[in-house]
This record gives structure tokens, C-alpha cells and sequence, in this order.
């Protein structure tokens, strides 16, 4: 594929006012060439930045000065190419989308910048006569993770899809100073350390000083009269600053370059003249800090609701911030706000930025002075949300009284809005009491709550789930009176995931094979080119290197293994990998249940029976959020569990069991690609996609899972056949609970054994694993133990498989030349035609204008 720009010159296309030529003609004269590409420039740039910016010396530089340096320069390459990318877009003023995100996991850039740009044996070989190896220094950068898990990493995928197509986007979020806490593992528990990820500086960030918004928070609402009828100025309160951090996001193998910008809080320089008068200096110094705590810590709970206020403050510093933003960028143009929703398309990553929606009404209503019908028309047009969740404990309420104290004027319009709303509602279906108390966006009872998911779905013109089954669900189990009122508002969106990153980045064997047995590199961005593959399934020259990957890709891991956790693995077991949240749902439970058997089976075979076993590494890994005792629990039964089996010298060389602590998107890039299998086994109805599943079946890991999420979609494109699928149906969910419920449900006595030795201490002292037995005895909500046999089952049938590694590898290449569909690029262009409508803008390279 040719990848432009190893060097070009710039171009700044658009007529330039001959006044303005002649005065900046020296400026372009002196800007009229991107950075070099070859290795002596890169080279002078990295010693350039190690002297200037890191003000270190040649005799003074180590890998982290060579990380940092080498950061720089192509920080340098990315800002070129963003200023031109902007500059572009405000020219050619295409139709652009927002997208609204409180997490972006983020990961690590530096190799992700490099591959995108193009320049990778650039660096390498600019690198090595320095002394350094690239790949080596890919290890120095730590994890920008500031998301909790699938959903901000969705959004970074996003992103990265969106640069790459060339659509004219941007991602808005914030700047936590800490960002995903760091897990430890001490005596089998998890510990929290707070991730205090700026501390060696951030060269993938650009502070813009020259961005600055005032956010208002508290104060009052005053009504004046005026010849156009009333006028509410919301006053006094606190006012904080909003600065803007941008992260440039290279798209691969073009010019273009979209930005993240993150807000950071800081004090507003108001003085206050209260505090200054009454002597009080210290107080008002403290009062300045706490603004600066906004944007202090990202919430670290994964798919569930924290109703605090600093969160909701979080959430409105966010959108007021973005929206001035979006809104000083749209004037820039125009003057009309009927052109508004032609120009602009805000997408709500979920319900966190749902009050943005209220901030541009009132910024239409109070502040341009735009009639109500016309301003709701504007707001609606606007906007679209996705839900990404439908377990009740995710979905946000904010208490009417916090919402009135801290944004009294946006809570007026929230009833405006329910008022009107709620007159459609009895148009529909008049006299109908229980419609209009179910469809409200105020839920009424003993405290009054907005409904943050009804206020996103009455203020956008369309609601997408993120894969088949959930958008489903969406419309006909959660919100099925919206979807009766609105039917055409709904759609689904099946998430996708970057084959950069993905494949390319974090598995270079695989990319080496499809690159020659597709005769093309064409995949990386067109990744239905994959499906060719199959044509080669009975070669065996392909079989033998798909091992040998593989093989490589599990040593890389068992170092990495053996680096963190001192276990010692054997490459040529099975490894079978479950890495997501710890959450109850995602049944991590059910997999040590099963581990536990397969140990207690092994301890009872004969050495005969053993020579038979499958010998297996099982991986855990992921994070619980701080204040979810039962998840912690899991953690440490499971790390219980390894201690003993790990400790055994009968099972060695059967069974490991490891748990790789401080799960993150780098460590994901190392265990994804090393995995024959991976366990996707939520309860039925409750994973809204996944997206590791994705990742996964990319990098030829059968998926062991139950028909839940986007398995089902993936079921269908790799056939169930290449799969383990098991377990209750969704629409066998509500039985299995009411079974449970009447105590019908008969203990597989597999599983009533493995129980037994919990109880006996076989895992340590029985009291701390009570109350997850107890859990699975008097409720098993999430139906752990109907499921247990039929998971026993399938992990029996990928024990047989493994046996016959031919039919096993054809199989992997299948899962492989099956993903086109789960590429975020076919989900980016989808939302890009049917939700957004807008279009590529592709940055023009030649030279055609040059100064
Ligand atoms: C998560 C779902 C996942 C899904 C991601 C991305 C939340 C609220 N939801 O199943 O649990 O893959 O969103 O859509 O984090």
C-alpha cells in the first residue's frame, strides 16, 4: 500500500488575500516543507528534543530519554499533519461529528503513531544506530487509560477508524490527572494505587492555552421581562476555567489527522474580592483548588451508576466546555443556526453527556434568543445517543434536587421539555396514565429523579444499541413504549474494533502471513480482503506458519508470565484466556468453578487417564471496581485457587492457573494474540457486545462462550461450528430465574463436589468464599450454576479438538477470515451514513499551492 507523505511539502490549499501574502511571506517561506523522513533527520530531530526538550545529553540518554525523544519527534510529524488537517476542514467546512466520550482508553501511541504515519523501518533503523531497539522502547511509554474498559476503549477505536477513513471528526472528553486506578495483587486480594499518569510528562498531549472556557456551576435563575416576552440569565455560583488538551489521532496511510481534546479544570481568574477583603487568603486559595478537583479522577466504575455530585459535575464541565467549543467553531462559518444540524452531528457515548443535550438548549434559548420549537428542532437534529448497557444498576438517575442546586436553569428545562413531551405521549395514547408515568423523564416517588437515558432518547433523532441482540433488547424489552412512540428512531450499530491496533500492532507475525498469503497489506484498512484466506485452509505450508505464530506469540507471553507473576507456563498447553472487568454478570465465577473441577478430576485420574489430559494455562485477568466486594471476592478465589493448583506438583504440568495483574490495553496487545481459546460467557441477555471478543477471533482464538452479545453476530459470520458455544438462551433467562427461584433447580453433582472442597478449605479458609456460595444458593442471579454443566460440556469439546491440531488450526484460520464485519471501520462508515450523514474529507498532499 503506499503510504504518503514520507515527504511532502506542505500545502495550505485556499486563496490567501494578496495583503495577507505579502505579510506572511516570510512565514511560508520559512514553513514550506514537512520534517524530513529519513534517518538522519529523525535521527537529529530525537538528539534535538533529548538536548532542548528534555534538556538532557548525548552522555546522559537512556531508553527513556530515547522513548521520550523519538516521542517528540513524531509528535512534530503529527502536529504538521494535524494544523494541515484542521486547516483543510475549516476550508473545505464539511458537515462534522462530535464525538462525546467520558473515557477514551487510550493505551499507548507511540508504535500506533509510528505504523499510521508510515514510518516504522524509518525509526527502527534511525533507532538501532543509536544503539536502541524499537520494539524495546514501545515499553518505556506508559498506558494512557483513561477509560474503564470496553466502552472507552470502543471509543478509541473509534477514533482511529474515523482518522483513517478521513472523515472529518473529533472526539471531545476530559483529562483526568488519574486515570484507571493500578491493580495490585497482594495475599490474593486487589489493591487500588492511584494511576498518576502524567508524572513523567505526556508528549502525545498539546496544551492549548489559547482555548479556555468559563463553565458556570450553582447560582441562581433570575426572570426578566423583555418586548420578546421572558428572559432567565442564570448568575453568581462558581466559575470554573476549562482548558483544552489535544491529542492528534493519525489516520493510516493518509494525511489526515483528527484531534481528541480533553478538558482539564483549572480556577477561573476571577478574584474574589469577599475572600481578599475579609483577610482571608488561605480560604480562598483552598476554594480556587477545589476546582481543579473536576477533572481530578476518572470514576472507575464499569457498567455501574455513581451517584455522586462531583461526578454530575464532571458530566456538566464536559459538555459545557465542548459545547463552546463546537459552537465558536460553527460561527467561525456561519450565521445561520437553521445550518446548525447540516454542519454538526454530536454523538453521546452512552448516557454520561446526556445534559449536553440541555446545554444547547439553553444556549440556544437563553443565550441566541431562538424560539422553543425552533431551538428543540435544532437540539434533536443534533443529536444521537447510544446506549451501551442495559443492567438497571448502570442506568443513570440524577435526583431532581442535585440537578436544581447545581444547574437550576438546565432543571426548568428539563420539565419544559417533559412537559411537552409528555403531551405527545398523551396524543398517542390518551387518558394513559401508566404510559405517561413510565415514558417521563422524571421518575416521581419518595425522591424525584431525571431519567438520564429517557432525557437522551427524547433529545436525539436516533438510539442505537451496539450489537444485533442488544438494540433488540433495546427496543423491546427496556424501552419498548419509545419505540412504539418513535419507531424509526432505533436502530443498531454492532461494534467494531481497529485491525491496526488489533492485528497489525499487536500480532506482526499474523500480519506477515496475511500480507503474503494475500499477496497484499490491503487488509489493513480493507479488512474484508481476509476472507481470501480460506482459499489456503488445507495448505499446509500456512498450517505450519499459523503454528509457528502462535507458538511465538505464547513464548512472548510466558516471558511475560514469568516477568510479572514468577509463574513458569508451558507454551505447548492450551491457553485459555478470560480478560475483562471482574463483574458478576461476566461470570468469572463459572470459569474457576470449572478449573476447580478439572483440577479435582486430574488429582482422582489414574496415570494412565492423565497421559490423556489436555494440559492447560488458564489466564485471568481484570480490574474490580474499588467499592464491589463480591467482584473482589471473586478475585481473590480465584487467585486462591491458583496458589494451590500452581503449589501442586501432581497437576504441573497439566494445569496453571494465572492471574496477570493491572490488566490494560498494552497488556491486552501481549495476551490476545497468544490465545487458543477465550472464554465471552455472560449470562444470556446481559453483555451488550463485548469487543475482545472481536480482537480475539481477529487473532484465530476460538471463542468459548454463550450466545450473548456479539457472539451471536459472530456466530453467524465464523459458524458455531468453529465455536463452543453453550448455555441457557436469552429467552430462556426469565425461567431459568424462576426455576431458581422455586428451588427447582437440581446441583449438577460435578458442581456440588467442587463446592464441597470450597467448604472443606481446600482453597483456604472456607468464611471468605461463604458469601459467594451463598450467592449461587439462594439467588444465582446470574444463573451460574444452570449454566456450569453445559460449560463443562463445551470445555469438553475443546479438550477433543485440541487433540487433532490440524482441524484445530484450520479452525483458527476460519475465525481469522470470518472478522471483516467486526472491523470499527465498517461500523465508523455505518454510523457515518446512517446516523450522521456525513462524508470523507480526504486532505489533499499535492503541492500544487505552495508558498
Ligand atoms: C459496555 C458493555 C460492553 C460493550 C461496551 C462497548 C458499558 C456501559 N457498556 O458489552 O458492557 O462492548 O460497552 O459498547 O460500559
Amino acid at each position: 500500500m503506499s503510504i504518503p507523505l514520507k515527504h511532502t511539502a506542505r500545502t495550505t490549499t485556499g486563496v490567501v488575500p494578496p495583503t495577507e501574502k505579502k505579510k506572511g511571506s516570510k512565514l511560508f517561506a520559512l514553513k514550506t516543507d514537512f520534517l524530513k523522513n529519513d534517518e538522519d533527520s529523525i535521527q537529529k530531530g530525537i538528539l534535538d528534543h533529548v538536548e532542548y526538550t528534555l534538556a538532557r545529553t548525548k552522555y546522559n540518554f537512556d531508553s527513556f530519554s530515547a522513548y521520550q525523544g523519538s516521542a517528540y519527534t513524531v509528535r512534530d510529524r503529527l502536529i504538521e499533519r494535524w494544523n494541515e488537517t484542521q486547516q483543510y476542514y475549516t476550508e473545505k467546512d464539511p458537515k462534522r461529528v462530535y464525538y462525546l466520550s467520558m473515557e477514551f482508553l487510550m493505551g499507548r501511541s507511540l508504535q500506533n503513531a509510528i505504523y499510521n504515519m508510515g514510518l516504522k523501518d524509518e525509526y527502527h533503523s534511525a533507532l538501532l544506530e543509536l544503539g536502541f531497539e524499537l520494539e524495546d522502547l514501545y515499553e518505556e511509554e506508559k498506558d494512557a487509560a483513561l477509560g474503564n474498559g470496553g466502552l472507552g476503549r470502543l471509543a478509541s477505536c473509534f477514533m482511529d477508524s474515523l482518522a483513517t477513513l478521513k472523515y472529518p471528526a473529533w472526539g471531545y472528553g476530559l483529562r483526568y490527572n488519574y486515570g484507571m486506578f493500578e491493580q495490585g495483587i497482594y495475599d490474593g486480594y486487589q489493591t487500588e494505587v492511584p494511576d498518576y499518569w502524567l508524572v513523567a510528562g505526556n508528549p502525545w498531549e498539546i496544551e492549548r492555552l489559547d482555548v479556555q472556557y468559563t463553565v458556570r456551576f450553582y447560582g441562581h435563575v433570575t426572570e426578566r421581562k423583555s418586548s420578546e416576552g421572558n428572559k432567565f440569565d442564570w448568575e453568581g455560583g462558581e466559575l470554573v476555567q476549562a482548558i483544552a488538551y489535544d491529542a492528534p489521532i493519525p489516520g493510516y496511510a493518509t494525511t489526515n489527522t483528527n484531534n481528541i481534546r480533553l478538558w482539564s479544570s483549572k480556577p477561573h481568574k476571577e478574584f474574589d474580592l469577599d475572600a481578599f477583603n475579609g483577610g482571608n487568603y488561605l480560604s480562598a486559595v483552598e476554594a480556587k483548588q477545589r476546582s481543579e478537583n473536576i477533572t481530578s479522577v476518572l470514576y472507575p466504575n464499569d457498567n455501574t451508576y455513581s451517584g455522586k455530585e462531583l461526578r454530575l459535575k464532571q458530566q456538566y464541565f464536559f459538555v459545557a466546555a465542548t459545547l463552546c467549543d463546537i459552537i465558536r467553531r460553527f460561527k467561525k462559518n456561519h450565521s445561520n443556526w437553521a445550518d446548525f444540524p447540516n454542519k454538526v452531528a454530536i454523538q453521546l457515548n452512552d448516557t454520561h453527556p446526556t445534559i449536553g443535550i440541555v446545554e444547547l438548549f439553553r444556549k440556544l434559548i437563553d443565550e441566541e434568543h431562538i424560539q422553543w420549537d425552533e431551538a428543540w428542532q435544532i437540539v434533536t437534529k443534533t443529536y444521537a445517543y447510544t446506549n451501551h448497557t442495559i443492567l438497571p444498576e448502570a442506568l443513570e438517575m440524577w435526583p431532581v434536587s442535585l440537578i436544581e442546586n447545581l444547574l437550576p436553569r438546565h432543571m426548568q428545562l428539563i420539565y419544559g421539555i417533559n412537559h411537552r413531551f409528555l403531551l405527545q405521549v398523551t396524543q398517542k395514547w390518551p387518558g394513559d396514565i401508566g404510559k405517561m408515568r413510565s415514558l417521563s423523564i422524571i421518575q416521581e416517588g419518595d425522591e424525584k429523579k431525571v431519567r438520564m437515558a429517557h432525557l437522551a432518547i427524547v433529545g436525539s433523532h436516533c438510539v442505537n444499541g451496539v450489537a444485533a441482540m442488544h438494540s433488540e433488547l433495546v427496543r423491546n424489552a427496556v424501552f419498548p413504549d419509545f419505540a412504539a412512540l418513535w419507531p424509526n428512531k432505533f436502530q443498531n450499530k454492532t461494534n467494531g474494533v481497529t485491525p491496526r491496533r488489533w492485528i497489525q500492532q499487536a500480532n506482526p507475525g499474523l500480519s506477515s502471513i496475511l500480507n503474503k498469503w494475500l499477496k497484499t497489506d490491503k487488509w489493513v484498512t480493507q479488512l474484508e480482503c481476509v476472507k481470501d484466506l480460506k482459499q489456503h485452509i488445507n495448505n499446509p505450508e500456512l498450517i505450519e506458519e499459523w503454528k509457528s505464530v502462535k507458538q511465538f506469540n505464547k513464548e512472548r507471553l510466558a516471558d511475560f508470565i514469568h516477568k510479572t507473576c514468577g509463574i513458569q507456563v508451558n507454551t505447548n498447553a492450551l491457553f485459555d484466556v478470560h480478560i475483562k472487568r471482574i463483574h458478576e454478570y461476566k461470570r468469572q465465577l463459572l470459569n474457576i468453578l470449572g478449573v476447580i473441577y478439572r483440577y479435582l478430576s486430574i488429582k482422582k485420574m489414574s496415570p494412565k487417564d492423565r497421559a490423556n489430559v489436555v494440559s492447560r494455562v488458564v489466564v485471568f485477568a481484570g480490574k474490580a471496581a474499588p467499592g464491589y466486594v463480591m467482584a473482589k471476592r471473586h478475585i481473590k478465589l480465584i487467585n486462591s485457587v491458583a496458589e494451590v493448583i500452581n503449589n501442586d506438583k501432581e497437576v504441573d504440568q497439566y494445569l496453571k492457573v494465572v492471574f496477570i495483574p493491572n490488566y490494560n490495553v498494552s497488556i491486552a496487545q501481549v495476551i490476545v494474540p497468544a490465545s487458543d481459546i477465550n472464554q465471552q460467557i455472560s449470562t444470556a441477555g446481559t453483555e451488550a457486545s463485548g469487543t475482545s471478543n472481536m480482537k480475539f477471533t481477529m487473532n484465530g482464538s476460538l471463542i468459548i462462550g454463550t450466545l450473548d452479545g456479539a457472539n451471536v453476530e459472530i456466530a453467524e459470520e465464523v459458524g458455531q461450528e468453529n465455536m463452543f458455544i453453550f448455555g441457557l438462551r436469552t429467552h430462556e433467562i426469565a425461567g431459568a430465574r424462576e426455576k431458581m427461584r422455586q428451588k427447582e433447580v437440581v446441583i449438577d453433582s460435578r458442581l456440588q463436589e467442587v463446592f464441597l472442597n470450597i467448604e472443606l478449605g481446600t482453597f483456604g479458609p472456607p468464611e471468605i468464599f461463604k458469601p459467594i456460595l451463598d450467592s449461587l444458593m439462594y439467588n444465582d442471579f446470574y444463573l451460574t450454576m444452570q449454566d456450569f454443566p453445559l460449560y463443562l460440556d463445551a470445555q469438553a469439546e475443546v479438550d477433543a479438538l485440541w487433540k487433532t491440531q490440524d482441524a484445530w488450526i484450520r479452525k483458527s484460520i476460519i475465525n481469522t477470515s470470518s472478522t471483516y464485519f467486526f472491523s470499527s471501520d465498517r461500523a465508523m462508515k455505518e454510523y457515518a451514513e446512517e446516523i450522521w450523514n456525513i462524508e470523507p474529507c480526504e486532505v489533499e498532499t499535492s503541492d500544487y499551492r505552495r508558498y
